[in-house]
């Protein structure tokens, strides 16, 4: 009651003579679209004083992140860009050698070069360069349509994130992205009465309390265990949810696709599954229960290196539990065989009857598909829209969101070939970062040899604007902008939430939205005529022009319901027919839209392509099986560096190993380390930790120094605990998705860098450590 009666709260008031706007978090400072809600206080000269989680926000009620409860130092941190500025070419890959600009001059130049450089090779010569779902990542459709160019590029080799778990489900479910209901659409939320708690949650490669994934709370699983759901956890390495599993199968990274097929094996061989569901809504039962024959529990313990016993114990459980959800993560996509994976989980959800009911696994409707979808191709010929890099190649990777395949682009731009690229924008992208590019120094250096221009979009100098721009444009914060985060990219409506300006904008930064807006209406004039004004365009973009962004503001955040079984209501088709949006108009077990990209229409397991098992002649160099990147509260990807309570969490880049291999090797806590394989090098710090087992390492991605140097070579230290560097690109599966980022091989070593190489090719190649390396004294402090 108490907390319904504060609901009346408005968007903005007065306390105690600061002004206090209630918003909710998107980006920048990057993460994904759950809208956090917070509580800005700006002083009388709009100077960002405090930040608090907002108690009246439905979802979050008030719960934030590290992250957001330092955005103040984020905010008036004094390294932000504040104008927009350019560099001679010749210094770009070179000098750090920048002069301030207008905004007119900016847009004069972008508009020259775009033209020059278009007529010279063409519309496709530009590509935008996008990371993650950030408002900037989902700027893509409109920079597209600004420069008519198809080639917008998700950079991290096989779109080793979502998209192939949103494609996997697009074709066999027909519907995106079967999320764990965790009632957050609901009023009431837990306590709404159509909702029920979920009697087992399974994580499966994700770890929900760190990184709140594309709209997913993951606070939830905790509110939910606290209501009695139990859990289950398929992960290498133990984590807080998982020490509170029923079950925590830590298997060896990459095997996911055999230790699920012998959940299926059990389900279906002990009659577990729903045989209404099954019979109703399924495609090819009969197929997949031959198919997983093959992985009887006794052949997925030895391969994944998990107890048979609790192989048998956990699909039990999750089988006669209902509802029981799964919620499935990164790990999905960052393996060559994670279709197959991606195949598997939702054949869990489906057999078992768990899609679209309270409780289960939530999936979006036909009328909540994705915002103005085909938008960022109207402004270009079908000649231009079919020489998109890899639709041919890669139709099911590159026809789903009408992007450039991230393999064939590093191609492009290290071959010209099918053609050259020679223009890029940055819209929330840091690729050299050990992020959103494998072998970073490939892309380093095709980038800079084949880039006639580049334009950078950040609040920050990275090292990927730093080495590759020409032209450095002024990002503002979540707190000085407007804008709307729409969970799962909207394509599962949970809530809307509405990011509000609280401060007086600091210097002349701009939204990726006004730069759209502002930039659109100069290049394609005609095209952007059809919205009226700011509002219009982001109501039209963002809230599907179902109201004005003035009205939703007084709302704050809108919880958007939920219709469950939409499969017997004629909700997910078109056509308005009962049954699911694929070809069967029932999920495909067997999948008929797999067959037709040219892979197994059943699940098959298959191992990583390096792995103690498929390179067992590696394994006297490369010992040690790596995964990387496992989420921290601290940091979003190689964001936050420059924060400093952040980086006094967490100060340097570490990895995981075991107790019994550290000793072996020699290493004690926090001492330097050497992690190294076929493709590359770097050194980070060992965290001695029984968290993961013998033979397995898992290691921080994202790292970089903004306190040092950064001219190149040195660029901040990119280079220097780059894990990418050990990432190979060209490791996709067969329709194209997934890279290694999570399963592959590497060496460990006590030491540095510099005992490995000479003095020269330590600062040749920007591996160097500078003497007293403390962030606390750097420019940041
Ligand atoms: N080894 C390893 N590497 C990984 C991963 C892993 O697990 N292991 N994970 C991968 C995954 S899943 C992803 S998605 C990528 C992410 O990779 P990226 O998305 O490239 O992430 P960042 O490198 O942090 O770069 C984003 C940049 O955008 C800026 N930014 C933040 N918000 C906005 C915004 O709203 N608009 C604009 N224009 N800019 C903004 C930030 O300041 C930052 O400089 O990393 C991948 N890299
Ligand atoms: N704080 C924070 N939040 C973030 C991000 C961030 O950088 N920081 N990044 C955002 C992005 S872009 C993404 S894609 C999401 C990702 O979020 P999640 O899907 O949660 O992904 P990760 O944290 O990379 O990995 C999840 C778990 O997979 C485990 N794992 C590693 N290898 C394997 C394997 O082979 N099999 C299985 N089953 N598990 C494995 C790791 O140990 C980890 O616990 O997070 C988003 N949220
Ligand atoms: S998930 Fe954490 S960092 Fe992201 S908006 Fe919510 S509180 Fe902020
Ligand atoms: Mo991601």
């Amino acid at each position: 009651m108490e907390f319904k009666d504060d609901l009346g709260k408005p968007w903005r008031y007065e306390d105690d003579g600061l002004t206090v706007t209630r918003s909710c978090v998107w980006s920048p400072p990057g993460c994904h679209p759950v809208g956090c809600g917070v509580k800005f206080y700006a002083d009388e000269d709009g100077t960002l004083v405090k930040v608090e989680g907002d108690e009246n926000q439905p979802v979050t009620k008030g719960r934030l992140c590290p992250r957001c409860l330092t955005l103040k130092d984020y905010v008036n941190h004094p390294d932000r860009i504040k104008y927009p500025m350019k560099r001679d070419p010749k210094y770009r890959g070179q000098a750090d050698k920048w002069e301030r600009i207008t905004w007119e001059e900016a847009f004069d130049l972008i508009e020259s070069e775009w033209k020059r450089i278009t007529a010279k090779y063409g519309p496709t010569s530009v590509a935008v360069w996008a990371g993650t779902g950030r408002e900037g990542g989902t700027f893509m459709p409109y920079a597209a349509a600004i420069f008519a160019t198809p080639n917008y590029c998700y950079t991290q080799s096989g779109y080793a994130c979502y998209l192939p778990r949103m494609a996997a489900s697009a074709y066999v479910l027909g519907a995106v992205y079967p999320e764990i209901d965790f009632a957050g659409g609901l009023e009431g939320t837990y306590d709404n009465p159509e909702f029920k708690v979920p009697e087992v949650i399974m994580l499966v490669g994700k770890d929900p309390l760190p990184s709140n994934p594309d709209g997913f709370f993951g606070h939830s699983v905790v509110d939910l265990m606290r209501r009695g759901a139990k859990l289950i956890t398929i992960d290498p390495r133990t984590n807080w949810v998982s020490t509170r599993a029923a079950y925590n199968l830590r298997l060896r990274p990459g095997t996911d696709t055999a230790l699920l097929m012998a959940m299926l094996n059990v389900i279906i061989n002990e009659d577990l599954y729903d045989h209404d569901f099954v019979e109703k809504w399924t495609y090819g039962f009969d197929q997949l229960a031959e198919r997983v024959q093959a992985i009887p529990p006794a052949k997925a313990a030895v391969i994944c290196d998990v107890p048979e016993e609790d192989i048998i114990a956990a699909a039990r459980m999750y089988a006669n539990a209902k509802p029981a959800s799964i919620a499935w993560g990164l790990a999905t996509d960052q393996k060559a065989n994670g279709q197959q994976m991606a195949h598997c989980v939702m054949a869990l959800m489906a057999i078992t009857g768990n899609i679209d009911i309270p409780g289960g696994n939530i999936i979006g409707g036909f009328a909540d598909s994705l915002n103005e979808p085909g938008f960022g191709f109207s402004t270009m010929t079908d000649e231009t829209k079919d020489a998109l890099l890899g639709l041919h190649e890669y139709p099911a990777y590159c026809g789903m969101l009408l992007n450039a395949h991230a393999d064939l682009m590093l191609k492009a731009l290290e071959t010209e070939e099918p053609y050259p690229i020679k223009m890029g924008l940055y819209a929330g992208n840091n690729l050299l970062a050990g992020t959103c590019a494998a072998e970073p120094r490939r892309w380093h250096d095709a980038m800079i040899k084949s880039l006639e221009f580049n334009i950078g979009f950040d609040v920050w100098m990275t090292p990927s604007t730093q080495s590759t721009c020409d032209l450095m444009l002024p990002l503002t914060t979540v707190a000085e902008r407007d804008g709307v985060v729409f969970t799962h990219y909207s394509s599962l409506p949970v809530t809307y939430g509405i990011m509000t300006p609280a401060i007086k904008r600091i210097g002349e930064t701009k939204s990726d939205m006004e730069l759209g807006w502002e930039l659109g209406r100069r290049l394609q004039p005609e095209f952007w005529s059809q919205y009226t004004d700011f509002e219009d365009f982001v109501s039209k973009f963002r809230l599907m022009g179902k109201m004005s962004l003035s009205e939703a503001r007084e709302k704050v955040c809108i919880q958007r319901g939920h219709t469950y079984r939409k499969y017997e209501k004629g909700l997910l088709r078109g056509d308005g027919q009962l049954g699911f949006n694929t070809p069967t108009g029932r999920v495909e077990l067997w999948s008929t839209m797999f067959q037709r990209f040219g892979d197994d229409p059943l699940p098959y397991y298959e191992e990583p392509q390096y792995s103690p098992v498929s390179t067992p002649g590696l394994l006297d160099e490369f010992p040690f099986v790596l995964t990387t990147g496992a989420r921290r509260y601290e940091y979003f990807h190689s964001e936050g560096k420059q924060i400093p309570y952040l980086r006094e969490i967490h100060p340097e880049p570490t990895f995981d190993i075991n107790p019994a291999d550290a000793e072996a090797l020699g290493i004690a806590q926090n001492d330097m380390c050497v992690l190294r394989n076929q493709f590359g090098v770097c050194e980070l710090r060992a965290n001695v930790s029984p968290i993961v087992k013998p033979g397995v390492v898992q290691a921080d991605h994202g790292w970089w120094y903004p306190e040092e140097d950064p001219n190149e070579p040195h660029l901040y230290g990119v280079w220097r605990s780059n894990i990418n560097s050990l990432i190979p690109n060209f490791h996709t599966g067969k329709m194209g998705f997934g890279a290694p980022f999570k399963c592959i091989l590497c060496s460990v070593k006590k030491g540095s860098l510099a005992d490995e190489m000479s003095h020269e090719e330590l600062i040749a190649g920007g591996y160097d450590r500078p003497a007293h390396l403390d962030w606390k004294e750097g420019r940041n402090a």
